[in-house]
């Protein structure tokens, strides 16, 4: 017999997709991070690093670094059956700027990807995400080497609004890049759900 339907009898879910960026200063883990949890090979736009590009592309800190993302990382994973999240890393270079409003068109939120060790190269993507209102969340990529600061010390020197979520994690392991995923579209969907408290009330 040809089971068109679940053997349960429910009707397949059509899953919810919801577009989440992930931003963050140069050599901070965005392309790791999409690689780490997509499901489907991810999308990359690599390029080396060239003679050409090093007065512009700061490496100090991430010296094993050779080469960089020119247009974006794109990955997907699947939360639950009826959740699916399709992941866009923005590029981190100042003079890929003009990409972030194309990027950012119909995105729940964002994950800004922080290292303590160059905290203010993600100053520009918190700054972007808090003048548009798009939710998002801080993950801070806890490299090996790098002085660990107590969160709240964290979420001072980044001047972080209360309510934005604030979670170390590890950009390589798929585990610690899911929960930051969640932790994205909980603080987004319950900054909705404020929003629409707000307008009834
Ligand atoms: N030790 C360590 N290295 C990492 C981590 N995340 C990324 N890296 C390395 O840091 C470098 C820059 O990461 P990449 O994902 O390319 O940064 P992007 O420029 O933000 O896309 C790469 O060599 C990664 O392998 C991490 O959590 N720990
Ligand atoms: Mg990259």
């Amino acid at each position: 017999m040809i089971l068109g339907r679940s053997e349960r009898g429910k009707p397949p879910v059509e899953p919810v997709t919801l577009k989440i960026l992930v931003a963050g200063g140069f050599g901070v883990g965005k392309t790791t991070l999409v690689g780490a949890v997509s499901e489907i090979r991810p999308l990359r736009t690599e390029e080396t690093l060239t003679e050409a590009g090093r007065p512009v592309d700061d490496t100090s800190g991430v010296e094993g670094k050779h080469t960089t993302t020119v247009a974006m990382d794109f990955g997907r994973i699947t939360l639950r059956e009826d959740l699916v999240l399709y992941l866009f890393g923005t590029p981190g270079q100042e003079r890929f700027w003009f990409m972030w409003d194309e990027l950012s068109e119909g995105a729940l939120g964002a994950v800004v990807l922080a290292d303590t060790r160059r905290l203010e190269d993600c100053f520009a993507a918190v700054d972007y995400f808090e003048r548009r209102g798009i939710p998002f969340v801080v993950g801070v990529n806890c490299f090996e080497g790098a002085a660990r600061y107590p969160v709240d010390d964290v979420r001072r020197a980044l001047d972080l609004d209360d309510g934005v979520p604030l979670m170390m994690c590890d950009a390589r392991e798929r585990a610690s890049v899911k929960d930051v995923l969640i932790g994205v579209v909980e603080h987004a969907m319950a900054r909705s759900a404020d929003r629409r408290q707000t307008v009834t009330t």
